[in-house]
């Protein structure tokens, strides 16, 4: 939910930092206000803030003082952290106000101590230390169960907002392609109130349509109604519209707030992935959050550029792998017309090099509180995006041992849970086990990671192809009803080396699997999208397969092209969006 009425204070800047290498702080009440020399900026990951910092995943301490000019009468105010972690305590004028775990979803707290007129202090414990038990699992920097690096910090943004007592919780929209409006809002008041419901256009300055409803009561509404004359979303046309809940007593608003909403709907059927009625073809790549010494923080001008590089490239769409993106990131998914498959921080592609044993394995995903854990985050995620006309699907996990039958189970009880939470987009889970995995019939549309030619195969991409689709027609005879979408390909290519001919780790290597792999599959009609493995370079524990960062973008980190962004550009403007 997004506001133009509520008042908000950022918080972003430097704030005052202390490593707790022994984690001493709490006992110590370092929440009270602490000593440091030491700045960092809020928000971007604590580690390449300063190069000592740049191995540290552990306890760290923020704190900021603030003014408050505001009036407090008569309002709530809020703090909201659209992403910290992995553990996130925090006190406001030395009182504990709340804490949250995972660091890719927001969380917002309510303050009944801030002053006004005055300097108030807020005191941030972040906790990041590696564990098997967090999402996703790692045992230190270097041994995790997932290839990127494990940066820390307080990396979104950070602000207090206030609100009236009477003020709105939430909002929950679905629409269709033909105009079609459901809403479901959720009013806290001690009266009735009237609700006034806006559409208009994006940025909030034309009205479209607009009813006022009288004596709504308190708790959960649901307005429905068809729309005339609204033009559809999707890539080509990515037509957003602003609708606007404001809520009145006795004549004086008391709330508005808005979500940025596109008409469209999503169908799977008979083998396709329908938006708006059309079949449709999915091109683009898997994506990180991750910037030099941002580290999990993409600021606004790098995001602009990524989007202009993908439409650029005729690209359609993109994971978000291997965890919900920043709200600013799917802004622009909503804005530039991505479509976009939403991905909690369910990440496994490492984890049988950590637990080697099947039982063990087994043990860990049939954990109930596991179970619990993952739900959380699943329902925070969604409870954050649900709204947006960019997501078209939920990719439930990326590469758990789904060979074993209890991680199936798993997947099939989250993918169940999706299902509850929101009906309305299909599900998939990105499987790097082929043939072996137990978990595909739990999913509407089948998402396969391979790297034929790269880590098997290697030196030899056409053996690595012919394998590939050899299992892919076993896959799709299996399954024919399900689309298929190659969620991950690609081949580590380090810019500026070439050789001729085409060798592993060169330019001329990874453009040549990249092509030939989109040759070999948009020829087979059961796939239905082709996302390449990576946008960009990316940093990565340390190991010795990978020269600090994993190259398989085909951009570098620093956004310049390798010769593969130029091949698959002209490869990705011979492949329609809507293939009928
Ligand atoms: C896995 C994983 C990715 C990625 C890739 C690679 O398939 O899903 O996170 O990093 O491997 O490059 O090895």
């Amino acid at each position: 939910m997004k506001s133009w009425f509520r008042p908000k204070i950022s918080l972003e800047g430097f704030w005052k930092f202390k490593i707790d290498e022994d984690d001493i702080g709490e006992k110590e009440e370092w929440f009270r206000g602490f000593e440091s020399e030491d700045l960092i900026y809020v928000p971007s990951s604590w580690n390449e803030q300063n190069p000592r910092w740049d191995q540290f995943s552990g306890v760290a301490w923020y704190q900021k003082d603030f003014y408050m000019r505001e009036n407090l009468e008569g309002k709530i105010a809020w703090i909201i952290f659209e992403g910290a972690g992995y553990k996130t305590k925090v006190w406001i004028n030395e009182k504990f106000v709340g804490e949250h775990e995972g660091s890719f979803t927001s969380f917002k707290f309510k303050i009944d101590n801030l002053k006004t007129r005055d300097f108030n202090r807020i005191v941030v414990k972040v906790d990041n230390t590696p564990s098997m038990y967090a999402l996703p699992p790692a045992v230190n920097l270097n041994v995790a169960a997932f290839d990127f690096f494990h940066y820390g910090g307080i990396h979104r943004p950070v602000y207090l907002e206030l609100t009236d007592q009477n003020y709105i919780k939430d909002l929950t929209i679905n629409t269709n392609s033909e105009g079609y409006l459901k809403v479901s809002v959720n009013i806290a008041s001690g009266k009735p109130v009237d609700l006034n419901v806006i559409l208009s256009s994006k940025d909030g300055t034309s009205i479209v349509y607009r009813e006022i409803l009288s004596g709504v009561e308190p708790g959960e509404h649901i307005y429905e109604r068809k729309i005339d004359g609204v033009k559809p979303w999707s890539p080509e046309t990515p037509n957003l519209y602003a609708l606007i809940l404001e809520i009145y007593l006795n004549g004086n608003i008391r709330d508005s707030v808005y979500e940025r909403i596109g008409f469209r709907d999503v169908e799977v059927k008979g083998g396709k992935i329908y938006l708006n009625g059309k079949a449709i073809f999915m091109k683009g790549f898997g994506r990180h959050e991750d910037f030099t010494i941002f580290g999990k923080y993409l600021p606004g001008p790098v995001l602009i550029r990524d989007f202009y590089l993908m439409k650029r490239m005729k690209a359609n769409s993109f994971r978000t792998s291997h965890y919900p993106y920043s709200s600013e990131h799917l802004d622009l998914a909503d804005e530039f017309g991505f479509l976009v498959i939403l991905e909690p921080p369910l990440c496994y592609s490492g984890i049988e090099r950590i637990i080697a044993k099947r039982e063990d394995l087994a043990k860990l995903f049939s954990g109930e509180n596991y179970v619990a854990k993952a739900k959380r985050v699943i329902s925070e995620m969604i409870r954050e995006h649900k709204n947006r006309p960019s997501v078209i699907m939920y990719s439930v996990i990326n590469e758990p041992p789904s060979d074993i039958p209890e991680v199936a189970e798993f997947i099939g009880k989250l993918a169940m849970y999706f299902k509850e939470m929101d009906p309305s987009r299909p599900t998939t889970f990105a499987s790097h086990k082929s043939v072996r995995d137990l978990a595909l019939g739990y999913v509407d549309v089948i998402s396969l990671n391979f790297y034929r030619g790269w880590y098997s195969e290697w030196g030899n991409i056409d053996e690595g192809v012919k394998s590939m689709m050899a299992d892919l027609e076993e896959i799709s005879r299996r399954s024919p009803e399900k689309p298929i979408i190659i969620t991950e390909f690609g081949a580590d290519a380090i810019i500026g080396l070439h050789s001729d001919p085409p060798n592993m780790w060169s330019e001329e290597y990874q453009a040549e699997l990249i092509r030939k792999y989109v040759e070999a599959l948009s020829k087979r009609s059961f796939i239905a999208g082709l996302h390449v493995w990576n946008f960009a370079d990316f940093r990565t524990p340390q190991n010795p397969g990978r020269t600090i960062l994993n190259r398989k973008g085909v951009f570098t980190r620093d956004r310049q092209p390798k010769m593969s962004a130029l091949i698959l550009s002209s490869l990705f403007s011979n492949l329609p969006t809507f293939t009928e």
